[in-house]
């Protein structure tokens, strides 16, 4: 999955491609991230960027020549590379909030282009242009799109094969069976008066998965109502888990 990324600041995604599960899926070439700063695209000697707003108020607008010039040039590498480019993604609170299935329908893009908004935001016609698709990272405003774009490369990555350790692991993340997930244990044994679930030390495999899923129904049924709804419109519950459930 190659990533490229429009952004002002392209240090900040050192954040992602340095450290932790990413920085090593980058190492190991599983993931590519290439960043593309407009200024770097500017003719003008002071690399002019934005502009202040037609029709007055407060704050500058992302100037629409710079970044187009930047999509075009990240486009003409594609070619260069026999790449075929996958969409061109805006960040902006007016998106279609992301979520683990769009991280998933993302994975299997191949390749994405980001494009960062700073200021107060980008001259439409830049984004009537070239934008293919808008998405936000929640109901809140922030001052640029990098977190967000970090935050959905990040969930992205995790999917693609062999950046986990065990694959398994990607399976068993939250909201990936569309639950919570259950609580995690490890040693010591006691801690502060406090054990570990006995059934997590019985080393019966059948019982421990079945503990699990119901504690992921309670803790779902619990934090976040809504999402057992959905599991269950999406016939991800079964008769069992519909039992425990009832139980409750
Ligand atoms: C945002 C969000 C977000 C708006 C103007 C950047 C800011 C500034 N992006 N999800 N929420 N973006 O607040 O994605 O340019």
């Amino acid at each position: 999955m190659r990533f490229d990324v429009v952004t002002l600041f392209p240090e900040m995604f050192s954040a992602l491609t340095q450290w932790g599960v990413t920085g090593r899926a980058c190492e190991q070439g599983l993931t590519s991230v290439h960043l593309w700063n407009p200024r770097d695209l500017c003719s003008d000697s002071r690399k002019t960027v934005d502009d202040r707003a037609y029709g007055g108020g407060p704050g500058m607008v992302m100037m629409v020549k710079p970044l187009e010039d930047t999509v075009k040039a990240v486009k003409a590498e594609h070619g260069a590379k026999n790449l075929s480019s996958g969409p061109v993604c805006l960040l902006a609170p007016q998106g279609e909030v992301f979520s683990q299935k769009i991280a998933k329908d993302i994975a299997s893009y191949g390749n994405l282009t980001f494009i960062c908004g700073r200021y107060e935001g980008i001259d439409q016609r830049f984004v009537d242009r070239n934008v293919d698709l808008q998405l936000s990272i929640g109901d809140f405003v922030l001052s640029g799109g990098e977190i967000p774009a970090m935050a959905m490369m990040d969930a992205v990555i995790r999917l693609i094969p062999g950046v986990l350790g065990d694959d398994q692991s990607a399976v068993q993340d939250s909201f990936v069976n569309g639950l919570l997930d259950y609580p995690h244990y490890t040693r010591p044994e006691i801690y502060e008066n406090l054990s570990v679930p006995s059934v997590l030390l019985g080393g019966h495999h059948a019982k421990i998965t079945d503990w699990r899923r119901q504690q992921s129904l309670k803790l779902t049924l619990r934090f976040r109502p809504d999402l057992i709804e959905s599991a269950r419109a999406n016939g991800l519950l079964t008769r069992e888990d519909e039992r425990y459930l009832h139980s409750l």
